[in-house]
């Protein structure tokens, strides 16, 4: 039985993995940092909570790091842990940068003393691309971030190939597209228009604010994606790869077919409000995936047409239940 230690598995994308490694037979264990809110909701969701081994896991805390690893003694490291919040990072990008930049650095130093035969999976980011400047992006695609959580992804990124290229570790880096769920963080704006609309529809919620609605991402669902970081963390060689459905859409698009699917007409309840703009955006993310189709065998089976009805479907339930 292999040993997988997930950071961050309290969020959307480590829920998703969990369960995806039970179910491969993995014991697995996941780390929580402390915080004062049920921080096992999602796995609760997915219904794995019992499943999972929770230990205390913080990233800006090298001692913690290093004695996990060491009593864990895990075959895999999946590094999902990060100050996720592209917003959040303009606010605070020198905390962004300790979690996401040097808590990679951190792990990755962990692994090189304890036992550099741990394979190692970095969760790296499409926002790394930021101003684009080719219509679709692949692993050859130039780096220009265009946030604090851009440029803290591309430290780590770096650092992961560093590793792999100086001291020989298996590390796999996911240069992930934006993914979305039923289980998505609420600050996101997919799942902020989800929730919206099913509140609006239920008639608890009057209007939905929003920033820059001619934004256009690549949206594919978190189930698909956390399947290819396992199976990029099994092959004989670690690689990075662009993993996407190379279909963008704006921001627009997602509220007018989230809205359409509770039939309403989303231009009667939308109000702009500049404080949602950023002091710098991504206009544009769509990738090409080919690497991994042909080296992974990865596919996304969801769409996007598929995954607004299912998040919007998904928030109709938890209004109606009075959990939204
Ligand atoms: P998420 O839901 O925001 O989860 C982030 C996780 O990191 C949470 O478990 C969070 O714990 C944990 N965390 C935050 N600060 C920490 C710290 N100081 N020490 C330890 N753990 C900490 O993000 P996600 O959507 O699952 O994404 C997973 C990873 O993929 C992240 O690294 C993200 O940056 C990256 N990524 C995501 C996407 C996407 O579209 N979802 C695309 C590309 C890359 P709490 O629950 O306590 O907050
Ligand atoms: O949903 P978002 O906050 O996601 P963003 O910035 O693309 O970042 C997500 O995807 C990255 C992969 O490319 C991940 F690495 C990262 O961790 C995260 O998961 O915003 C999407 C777009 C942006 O252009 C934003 O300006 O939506 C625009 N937007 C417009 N109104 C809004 C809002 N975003 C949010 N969060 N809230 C709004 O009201």
């Amino acid at each position: 039985m292999k040993t997988a230690l997930i950071t961050g598995v309290t969020g959307q994308d480590g829920a998703y993995l969990a369960q995806l490694l039970l179910q491969n037979d993995y014991r697995v264990v996941g780390g929580e940092r402390r915080t004062a809110q049920n921080s096992l909701g999602r796995l609760e969701r997915l219904g794995i909570a019992k499943d999972v081994e929770v230990v205390p896991l913080e990233l800006l805390e090298n001692e913690n790091i290093q004695r996990t690893i060491a009593d864990v003694q895990p075959d895999e490291i999946y590094n999902l842990a990060a100050q996720s919040f592209v917003g959040v990072s303009f606010e605070m990008p020198l905390y962004t940068s300790e979690v996401t930049a040097l808590g990679a650095l951190r792990l990755l130093e962990a692994v090189r003393v304890i036992n550099p035969k741990i394979r190692f999976y970095q969760a790296s980011s499409s926002e790394m691309f930021g101003a684009v400047t080719s219509s679709l992006q692949d692993e050859d695609t130039p780096f220009h971030p265009r946030s604090p959580y851009g440029v803290a992804k591309c430290f780590a990124h770096h650092s992961s190939v560093l590793y792999r290229e100086a001291y020989d570790i298996f590390v796999a880096c996911g240069i992930l597209f934006n993914h979305e769920s039923p289980l998505r963080g609420e600050e996101f704006v997919t799942r902020k228009i989800t929730l919206a609309a099913a509140r609006i529809a239920a008639g608890k919620q009057k209007t939905l604010s929003l920033g820059n609605l001619d934004a256009r991402r690549d949206w594919g669902f978190a189930g698909d994606y956390v399947k290819a970081m396992w199976l990029m963390m099994q092959q004989r060689e670690p690689r990075d790869y662009v993993i996407a459905t190379g279909e963008a859409h704006s921001v627009g698009d997602f509220v007018a077919h989230a809205f359409r699917a509770v039939n309403l007409n989303w231009q009667d309840y939308v109000v702009i409000d500049p404080k949602f703009n950023r002091p710098a955006d991504v206009e544009i993310l769509c990738g090409d995936a080919t690497k991994a189709k042909d080296l992974l065998g990865w596919e996304p089976l969801v769409r996007f047409e598929h995954l607004v009805e299912m998040m919007v479907s998904a928030d109709c339930r938890l209004v109606e239940d009075g959990k939204a």
